[in-house]
């Protein structure tokens, strides 16, 4: 029991977010992409599908992610994202993901998400 529940603690709110979408691969990995200074770090990423992208705002200003796969969104925040809230979101489809922030349109990253 007490594995489980540190498994539990380990995989957090992230996986909770993925695992109501569908039922992730027992050992999807999970990224972090940190925003700061108006910024997403790393702004380039590649991941497979399956990989939990975890958006944390370690800013000062508040800020949202949305992400979209030519003309279709993939995903956005539910609204912005205040210091120390984050986003998670479960790549489902292969592709090149543009993602920026709605508030700061300067702010871009490259999310490309491969089979
Ligand atoms: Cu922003």
């Amino acid at each position: 029991m007490t594995r489980v529940f540190v498994i539990s603690v380990l995989i957090g709110c992230a996986a909770l977010a993925a695992a109501s979408l569908s039922a992730p691969r027992a050992m999807a990995e999970s990224i972090t992409v940190s925003i700061e200074d108006l910024a997403f770090i790393p702004a380039q990423l590649r991941a497979p599908i399956g990989t939990t992208v975890v958006f944390v705002n370690r800013d000062h200003l508040p800020h949202s992610v949305v992400g979209m796969l030519g003309e279709k969104e993939k995903f956005h925040s539910d609204g912005q994202l205040d210091q120390d809230e984050s986003f998670a979101v479960t790549l489902d489809e292969p592709g090149l993901i543009e993602v920026s922030c709605g508030i700061h349109s300067r702010m871009r990253a490259r999310l490309t998400v491969t089979r």
